[in-house]
């Protein structure tokens, strides 16, 4: 498990990679007092939410006024303190940001975990605009709700144009540390409606390497969650009539990938991950777990109510908010659609284009990264290796390009992210193209991902599925470059 080996190998780690300037605990930056007089207070605490009728402790990370997460504007620093207020350790990962790799919040790699009651001060410049979230990356604490959304502004926000923010999530009242043991136990127990015969067509998936029909969703949830409501009492938002708003989509979820489905609004994509693209107009966009959406929306004239829905991949749950123009009725949505989705594929990835793409250029290394597993122990693996502390990190060296080779021998998706960089998409099985930029691509069951980034933020980083369970079972790398 990588949380309780993370805490052993953290001292060693970071004695053989720590350079001169030390953590984020400890070594604060000459303007400190100045930094810490402006950073933003963020707390890590416990509270109780009600789910299907029943309460649930789950964690927040908020501020003192009890905003979740921060929003925040492109050019500025980002400064923060973080204060763990919960009764064991934790530490926050900026998920998509580019900091130096001390602050970015993997325990063992980047720093220590916080202890109860302690803090750590964050202080780096944002590079980049878009939507970003923040999570624990401390064992299980994601599972139980321990994130928050990270709104970076930048000329995408229309002047005086309404933000909405859908922060996706799955829930069970089964403690994390019993999913992963049940999971060990009795191996992956597939989706029924999965292995249907019209949805192994409809994935196109050919029986090599992997088998003919994915397994999709290994974990069975009480409850999928939107800005942390069901369906029963879903979020309204009023909006404009005849007017716009950026819908910021954040798949916060452990383990489950969704389509967004919009209905009757068309949305325009603009960007993926917080990374602008050449629009892409659709009511219906997949986002896997980790992955993000700004979309535009345009309202009609007439009062209206517009369910923004998201549906587990391969199945028939949903969840969503409800966009409200004017004094619409409210309806009762099922929380259940008729039939089953289909599994997510990479129809929409092929059609991204980055509208900022990195500079074309051969690489200087390729590391081909095989995604492998036994299904039936749980075990998780990179090229057939389950992270532990003595797995070298995949070598590369400052200045170069790099391309990462994703092959999926597995029977699972797998949403696949980079710390520290972001990355264009640069082939799907042997296709050349100018991809989206991003920082968590999915890579579905047989297919072949080519990932491009440029080495271009030395330091000590994680490479991973962002899969819960599959991290925590070994489905993890490290890079490493000074
Ligand atoms: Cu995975």
């Amino acid at each position: 498990m990588l949380s309780r080996r993370a805490l052993l190998v953290s001292a060693a780690a970071a004695a053989a990679v720590r350079p001169a300037t030390l953590s984020a605990q400890t070594a604060p930056a000459p303007d400190s007092v100045e930094s810490a007089r402006s950073a933003t207070i963020i707390q890590l605490q416990r509270r109780t939410i009600e789910v299907n009728g029943k309460p649930a402790s789950v964690f927040a990370v908020r501020q003192p006024d009890g905003t979740s997460g921060i929003v925040t504007e492109v050019g500025k620093r980002f400064r923060a303190r973080l204060q763990n207020n919960i009764d064991q350790p934790s530490l926050i990962h900026w998920h998509g940001l580019t900091p130096p790799w001390q602050q970015d919040g993997v325990p063992g790699i980047s720093a220590p975990p916080i202890p109860p009651g302690g803090s750590a001060d964050y202080d780096f410049p944002l590079r980049f605009g878009g939507t970003f979230w923040m999570h624990s990356h401390q064992g299980l604490q994601e599972q139980s709700l321990m994130l928050a959304p990270l709104i970076i502004h930048d000329d995408r926000n229309r002047p005086g144009e309404q933000e909405v923010v859908l922060m996706l999530n799955d829930f069970s009242f089964t403690p994390p540390e019993e999913i992963f043991a049940g999971l060990k136990k009795s191996g992956s127990m597939p989706n029924m409606a999965a292995r249907s015969p019209q949805m192994a067509s409809a994935t196109g998936m050919t029986p090599t390497g992997a088998a003919a029909a994915p397994d999709l969703n290994d974990v069975k949830y009480d409850a999928f969650l939107a800005n942390d409501r069901t369906l029963a009492d879903p979020e309204v938002v009023k909006v404009e009539p005849g007017g716009h708003a950026l819908l910021r989509v954040i798949n916060g979820s452990s383990m489950s990938n969704h389509h967004l489905d919009l209905g009757q609004l068309k949305g325009e994509l603009i960007a993926v991950d917080g990374f602008r693209t050449a629009p892409v107009i659709a009511n219906r966009f997949p986002i896997a777990v980790a992955q993000r959406l700004d979309i535009r929306l345009a309202f009609p004239r007439q009062p209206a109510a517009y369910p923004v829905l998201a549906v587990l991949e391969g199945d028939r749950r949903q969840t969503g908010i409800v966009l409200a123009t004017g004094r619409a009725a409210i309806a009762r949505i099922a929380d259940t659609t008729g039939t089953p989705s289909p599994a997510l594929t990479l129809d929409l990835e092929r059609r991204l284009h980055a509208a900022e793409p990195l500079r074309p250029r051969k690489p200087d290394r390729v590391h081909t990264l095989n995604l492998t597993g036994d299904m039936a122990r749980y075990i998780w693996t990179i090229n057939n290796i389950a992270w532990n502390p003595d797995v070298p990190p995949l070598p590369i060296a400052k200045g170069e390009r790099v391309e990462l080779v994703m092959i999926n021998q597995t029977r699972m998706p797998h949403p696949m992210h980079l710390h520290g960089h972001e990355f264009q998409v640069v082939e799907i099985d042997g296709k050349r193209f100018s991809g989206a930029v991003r920082d968590t691509v999915l890579v579905t069951p047989g297919r072949r991902v080519v990932i491009a980034f440029d080495a271009n933020n030395p330091g000590f980083w994680a490479f991973h599925c962002h899969l819960l369970y599959h991290l925590d079972a070994g489905m993890f790398t490290t890079l490493r470059y000074v």
